[in-house]
């Protein structure tokens, strides 16, 4: 039974709730509202950034109340730079004595059902610390990151990948959210808009550049926090980089599992021909709403972007991307 100081302090969870949406709504009639990419809600722009408003309640949420501990590992990326596959990677690299080859977690459970995103879990910001796996996403850009997570020290893992695939994997992913939306808002945007959006930087979580920029600056400046890696690189060494990000993250491979070849079964478990063929993956599940776990699976291929872009497209890209990065040390 509900004990009265049960109640009580759900009343004043529900009472701070309300507070929190109150406020939220408040703020962003203040937001400049950018594009929807056919959406049915707009993009506000906070902090320099694009984001839909559930997200961006997910990280004004973070940034009032969550509070990250030293040994918290943070997975942070812009999206559809390999979220799914990093998430998947540091998840069998923690807990790889923890389950077998039949009981591990990814054979039923999509890559993110077993590391939650930030933003998305809004006054809960579920870890799994309690299960040993104290590993959070999120799309937010770094200057923007919840105070705690970079006062705590804790190991940020970034990913980032060439903007044209990013862009044309976004692309396919909203064409098909709109398409499975019953919202009849919704409709379809074209990929030459949505690609004069993308080059001017309004697009979620956009501008993509200012987003790599700000971890690979922090990564310069803090190596021994935060790991910047690129998906051409790890596509090119996964066994490398899978070796170099359990070290970093404080879970190093001992002598008798690199004998064993520990890693390359982890790399194997979660490549994308291995996930994407597996029933959970395929399924038209609701991950959330109108997000199905097979959306997160497309081709996992570099370069797919000659398909949909003309090489004028790619070199106006390649020559915005240069001109942000120029002097940083960077080159994607
Ligand atoms: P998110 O930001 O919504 O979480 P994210 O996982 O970062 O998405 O990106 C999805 C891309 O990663 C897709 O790329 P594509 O559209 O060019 O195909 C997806 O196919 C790819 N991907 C998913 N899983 C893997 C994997 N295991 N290995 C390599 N690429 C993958």
């Amino acid at each position: 039974m509900e004990s009265h100081l049960d109640s009580s302090s759900k009343h004043v969870e529900n009472e701070n709730e309300d507070e929190f949406e109150r406020s939220f709504k408040e703020m962003l009639s203040t937001l400049p509202k950018g594009n929807s990419w056919g959406n049915f809600e707009n993009l506000f722009q906070y902090q320099g950034f694009w984001l839909y408003p559930t997200y961006l309640k997910g990280v004004v949420s973070a940034q009032q109340q969550f509070q990250a501990q030293p040994s918290d590992i943070m997975l942070c990326s812009f999206p559809k730079t390999g979220t799914t596959w990093l998430k998947s990677l540091i998840f069998s690299i923690i807990t790889r004595t923890s389950f077998d080859d039949s009981t591990c977690p990814l054979l039923s459970k999509s890559p993110h059902d077993v590391v939650p995103f930030m933003e998305l879990h809004h006054a809960h910001f579920s870890t799994h610390r309690d299960l040993g796996i104290p590993v959070l996403a999120t799309h937010a850009p770094y200057s923007s990151l919840p105070r705690s997570i970079i006062d705590s020290g804790c190991r940020i893992v970034y990913i980032c990948r060439d903007p044209k695939d990013s862009f044309v994997s976004l692309y396919h992913f909203k064409v098909q959210i709109i398409r499975t939306s019953k919202n009849t808002q919704a409709q379809p945007i074209d990929l030459n808009e949505a690609f004069e959006l993308f080059c001017e930087g309004e697009n979620i979580y956009g501008p993509y550049c200012d987003h790599v920029l700000g971890y690979w600056k922090a990564s310069v400046e803090h190596p021994d926090k935060i790991m910047f890696l690129k998906y051409e690189e790890m596509k090119d060494e996964t066994v490398l980089y899978v070796n170099k990000l359990a070290e970093f993250i404080g879970y190093p491979f001992s002598l008798e599992e690199h004998k064993k070849g520990v890693a390359e079964k982890i790399v194997k478990k979660c490549s994308f021909e291995n996930l994407s063929n597996l029933e959970v993956n395929k399924s038209e599940k609701d991950y959330r709403k109108v997000i199905q776990n097979k959306m997160f699976f497309r081709k996992g291929k570099v370069g797919d972007w000659k398909n949909y872009l003309t090489p004028e497209m790619a070199a106006r890209l390649d020559q915005i991307i240069q001109q942000k990065l120029s002097g940083s040390g960077l080159s994607l």
